[in-house]
């Protein structure tokens, strides 16, 4: 099987950009161990504090945003990361060369309950003219990131990750520590009877989202057509692996809850590098107003409605108004 190294090559990505992977990833696998320990390293349950976004930080969280933190720092490729366990940028390296945003736990309510969680991250150019702790040299729309991914810490380690040359998903043998590409070129089906949302939030969706997700309900009896089914992983690294392996539209649309905030999911962070796997697989990712990648960030914990996943399907839901 090809190894990371090799198919990077292959898709002509530069040198630097290889070796932060490697270094992101080297993070990623210390991450995958800690997770594994569980309950036997005392790394379960939340700690006392809150991040910027107000939620309750996991011992998780905070472990994987240091070892990331920490790797990419001493680098020397990175010039600023930004992350969900920030409130602000850190600045890096003054002389390098790429921005880092990532989640470092993305789905860390699963911690506790073993279920599946993981890393997203995604990579742009560090303009030359911003100092290391500027935020506003994050704030570029998703069409300028040059690599975006996902790590999966399921029953196997799987990276998801693209660099403009299609999506392509490796697997992580344990035996000797390398990503080995297991699914080149992955495609998402246009179509698909499988949808992901949180049901719950139903009575604060907007008309249009009422109005398609009772049509899906509807089923066979009603105006699609046939019956779908549903799954909602609560991490978006799980439902977005399962639209990118069979199909699927995973929907965290604008709700009224808080109405200030465009939607849960953070752009930088999630929205953009999960919108890049899809569109590079076939998919389609919107906000419901516009494709995500082409959103100008106004902040660097900017929220957005996210509706990708099947093309077909995503055009389906688009068409409600
Ligand atoms: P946590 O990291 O706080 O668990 O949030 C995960 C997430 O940002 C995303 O991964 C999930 O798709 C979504 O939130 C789940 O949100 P709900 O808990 O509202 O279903």
């Amino acid at each position: 099987m090809k190894r990371l190294n090799s198919q990077l090559q292959d898709d002509g990505a530069p040198m630097e950009l290889i070796l932060l992977l490697r270094t992101l990833l080297a993070g990623c696998k210390e991450i995958s161990f800690r997770v594994s320990q569980g309950a036997l390293a005392g790394v379960l349950g939340s700690t006392l504090s809150e991040n910027v976004q107000g939620e309750t930080q996991k011992k998780l969280d905070v472990i994987s945003n240091q070892i990331l933190k920490d790797i990419l720092s001493e680098s020397g490729y990175v010039k600023a990361i930004s992350s969900e366990e920030e409130d602000d940028v850190v600045g890096c390296n003054p002389n390098g060369n790429y921005l880092v945003s990532f989640d470092p736990l993305d789905g860390s309510s699963n911690t506790d309950i073993n279920s599946l969680i993981g890393t997203i991250f995604s990579i742009t150019h560090a303009p030359q003219w911003m100092e290391p702790d500027d935020p506003s040299a994050f704030l570029q729309p998703g069409t300028q990131i040059v690599a975006a991914g996902y790590v999966l810490y399921g029953p196997s380690t799987m990276l998801a990750l693209t660099t403009g040359k299609g999506t392509h998903l490796y697997t992580l043998d344990k035996t000797h520590g390398g990503f080995l590409l297991t699914t080149a070129n992955v495609k998402v089906p246009v179509q698909t009877s499988e949808y992901s949302i949180n049901a719950s939030n139903q009575r604060h969706w907007l008309g249009s989202t009422q109005e398609y997700i009772a049509d899906l309900l509807a089923g066979s009896e009603g105006p699609r057509g046939k019956d779908f089914n549903m799954r909602w992983v609560a991490a978006m690294v799980g439902d977005i692996h399962r639209v990118l392996c069979r199909g699927g539209i995973f929907l965290y649309p604008f709700d009224n809850r808080e109405p200030e905030k465009a939607g849960k999911l953070r752009l930088l962070y999630e929205a953009n590098p999960m919108a890049f796997l899809i569109e590079q697989a076939g998919g389609l990712a919107d906000t419901g107003a516009g494709r995500i990648m082409e959103v100008m960030p106004e902040a660097i914990h900017q929220r957005v409605p996210v509706i990708l996943g099947s093309k077909e399907e995503v055009e389906a839901c688009l068409a409600y108004k």
